[in-house]
Order: structure tokens, then sequence, then C-alpha cells
């Protein structure tokens, strides 16, 4: 099955990884509450010191997440690592500004995927609008994140409607996003929000879901 890029993906995004667990809990449990709860898109986002995986491992975890976002007909997006969602024939690939260049990730994966970049600056949207494989935008910190340690500056949503305002592709607002500023960031201009914590830690995460999808 296919499913291609489609703005809508970006309405109700989540972003997850083993280093984003509350204790004793599980991914694919996890993930599969949120599909339930009707998540639009679904980003495998595994690193750092406090993954619970190795490469093997990660792998295993990759293709069962995406089994499971087919079942729901839902985009699995990876983060930063080519030749991963390559293994897995992932629908799409997210980068960051200092992850592997933008024209070499285009190069590979050429249109077996689509891709999203992470800008928070002008200047990057502006060297990326003329990039036709790049399918949408990740912006932000729009606010402090405890989910990522190397976070640039803050955006906030002043920050976040100018970059709407130069951008030729849709955005997804990204960081520290928590339920009351979901409808702010929609009315930027943003076509959604995506989340780590919001979702990962939530309390119940069928209502959390539902607030994105609604706002
Ligand atoms: N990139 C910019 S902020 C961030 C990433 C991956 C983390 C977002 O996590 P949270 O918990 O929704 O703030
Ligand atoms: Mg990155």
């Amino acid at each position: 099955m296919m499913i291609k890029f489609n703005p809508q993906i970006l309405k109700a995004y989540f972003i997850c990884g083993t280093q984003d667990l509350l204790p004793n809990t599980n991914l694919l449990s996890l993930v599969e509450q949120a599909l339930k709860a009707g998540i639009t898109a679904f980003q495998f986002r595994d690193k750092g010191a406090n993954s619970q995986l190795n490469a093997d491992q990660r792998l295993k975890m990759a293709q069962q997440l995406h089994q499971l976002c087919q079942d729901y007909q839902v985009p699995l997006i990876i983060d930063d690592d080519v030749r991963l969602a390559q293994q897995v024939h992932a629908e799409g690939i997210h980068v960051g500004q200092t992850d592997q260049n933008i024209q070499q990730v285009v190069d590979q994966v050429q249109d077996s995927m689509f891709i999203g970049l992470s800008c928070s600056k002008t200047a990057e949207i502006l060297a990326a609008n003329s990039i036709p494989q790049i399918a949408y935008y990740g912006c932000g910190p729009i606010y402090p994140t405890q989910s990522k340690a190397d976070a640039a500056q803050v955006i906030r949503l002043s920050g976040l409607k100018k970059l709407v305002q130069v951008a030729v592709k849709p955005i997804v607002a990204i960081g520290g996003i928590t339920e009351n500023d979901l409808s702010a960031i929609i009315q930027t201009g943003a076509a959604g929000s995506s989340v780590i914590s919001m979702i990962a830690q939530s309390s119940n995460v069928n209502v959390t879901v539902q607030k994105m999808i609604n706002a």
C-alpha cells in the first residue's frame, strides 16, 4: 500500500522513540493507542543515550511500527536515518538542519518517500522552498522542550507566523506544545502540531489526540 503525502497528515503528528517513554510503558502499545485515537502521522525518532534499543532492535521495532501504522493507513516517518527508512519502506524521512545534508537525502531517496525538513529560521525556509522533494517543514521549537537536549532557540508563535508567511510548503509546529496551544498554532496558518511529551506523557491519549484533531 502506498500512502502519499497530503498536508492533512500534519494535523495530529506524534513523534516517539524508546527514550521518550514513561517507566513501564511500551512503545508499540503506546503507538497503537495513539493510532486508535486518530493520529494522522507517526515519526519514529529513536536516538541518544536514553534509547533502549541497539541497531538490530531498532530495525525490528521500525518494522513492527510500520506494520501497525499500515493497519491504520497512517504514514510512518523515520527521523534522521535514510538507511533505516529505506529498509522498512517508510512513507517519509525527516531531517534536521544539522543531520545529513538535505540534497544528499533528496538524491538518495528520490521519489521513494516524502521528506520533511526542520527549519527555525526564515533563511532555512527560503533555501528549501525551491527543493520540490521536500513535502513539509517542521518549525520550532515553539516553546522550551524537555524532549530534545540540543534544541534551537524558541521561536514562539510570532516566529512561527513569520515562517508560515515565507513557506511555500505546509508547516507543522514542534516543541513544548501543550493542549492549550493547539488552536493558536492553527491560527498562525500552520497545518498542525507535532508532539512527543503531550502524547507520551498523557494520562488519556484518546482525549489528547481528539484535541489535536479538533483544533
Ligand atoms: N525538535 C524540536 S523540539 C523537539 C524536536 C524533536 C522535541 C519536541 O518534543 P515535545 O515533548 O513535544 O516538546
Ligand atoms: Mg534531527
